[in-house]
């Protein structure tokens, strides 16, 4: 579709906004789709005169707009939703369902499946609007961008930073980000820190998050969520990571030819995004990493990355779960993950060895 066309649609939408609305956003539980929520609230606030009535997440599952959520949409009686960094277009279906009651505007980076574009939804994928990998166009600073043609939101930019951070985006925006650091006099490690905040509430207890946004929505400047109450789930987040890659060297196994390592490890937290990140931003940017973790009963949650793009890990989870019963994969070129059965640990591997293909040694 036609970028120009988009942004006309996009602006329409945001000039109907209204104190009559019943809002809600629904965003990923990660920092780039909290970060998006903040300043698509924000956004909501200053366009419409009233802040939304509704800011939620979901568990992680196959479908993006659950039953669950849309029950909890038509209760409060929303009439506007907006989906942030969610592939909602992987469920078309879903979105029919919530138009029947409301119209939508779908802003997200991940990987296009369907175009949901609709008389009652308007649907901006990163994909129609960047030259270069939407992965990279994080949802928080594409947010950003679109809600900054129709409403001033100067002083903001520290909020899409941290989404920038969260996806691995910084080579990309690392102006943006240096400019943003020293009008908060403020230092990428404590950008960082907020990064590993939000994952932290996402991983120890997901039901805070809706307090997280508040304090979020709240802080005058970034400094301010340095004393956040919720650094402490991220000391708790720390140590178990420590304890985990520390069992690292022994338990993870390396298949070179294919350039791939991969890691199974248990734990009672979440905390799959946390590691693999470590592992593949810090010691394997150019290999695939694929990360195993038991997660409910019975089942495993996995996580790829490769920083290089060499691989499109997205592409690669979805041919390894496709033959798999009650799998599902999905997310960006270099960063992916989805849920297989327990049981199906073995076929699993063996899909992923197929699909990797033995590289020649470099010279
Ligand atoms: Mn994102």
């Amino acid at each position: 579709m036609d970028k120009k066309q988009l942004l006309e649609q996009f602006k329409d939408f945001a000039a109907g906004l209204s104190k009559k609305d019943r809002i809600a956003i629904l965003h990923d539980s990660d920092a780039d789709g909290l970060s998006a929520a903040v300043i698509a609230a924000k956004a909501v606030e200053r366009l419409s005169g009233k802040k939304p009535v509704l800011v939620l997440t979901q568990g992680h599952s196959p479908v993006s707009i659950q039953e669950q959520t849309i029950a909890v949409l038509k209760k409060k009686k929303i009439s506007k939703l907006i989906t942030v960094d969610l592939a909602v277009c992987q469920n078309p279906e879903t979105v029919r369902k919530v138009e029947k009651f409301a119209r939508l505007l779908v802003i997200d980076h991940h990987k296009l499946y369907n175009n949901i574009s609709s008389k009652k939804t308007v649907f901006l994928n990163a994909k129609f609007f960047a030259s270069f990998d939407p992965s990279m166009y994080v949802t928080s600073k594409f947010c950003f961008d679109l809600f900054k043609e129709v409403v001033d939101l100067r002083g903001l930019e520290w909020v899409a930073c941290i989404g920038i951070l969260g996806d691995s985006a910084l080579e990309k925006w690392e102006k943006f980000v240096k400019a943003s650091l020293k009008s908060e006099k403020i230092s990428m490690a404590d950008f960082e820190i907020l990064v590993g905040l939000v994952g932290a509430v996402e991983v120890v207890d997901k039901t805070k998050m809706k307090n997280l946004f508040s304090e979020f929505f709240n802080a005058e400047n970034p400094k301010q969520l340095l004393k956040s109450k919720f650094l402490k789930f991220s000391k708790i987040v720390e140590m178990e990571k420590k304890k985990i890659l520390g069992g690292f060297d022994k338990k993870a196994e390396f298949f070179p030819e294919r350039q791939l390592v991969f890691f199974q490890f248990e734990s009672k937290l979440g905390i799959k995004s946390a590691v693999i990140n470590e592992l593949s931003s810090r010691r394997f940017p150019n290999s695939t990493v694929i990360v195993v973790q038991e997660h409910e009963e019975g089942f495993l949650t996995i996580s790829a990355r490769r920083q290089d793009f060499k691989v499109r890990v997205n592409d690669l989870l979805e041919k390894a779960v496709k033959p798999l019963e009650n799998a599902f994969a999905g997310g960006h070129i270099p960063a992916a993950g989805g849920k297989i059965q327990k049981s199906d640990l073995k076929k699993f591997k063996e899909n992923i060895l197929k699909e990797l293909k033995p590289q020649k040694p470099k010279k």
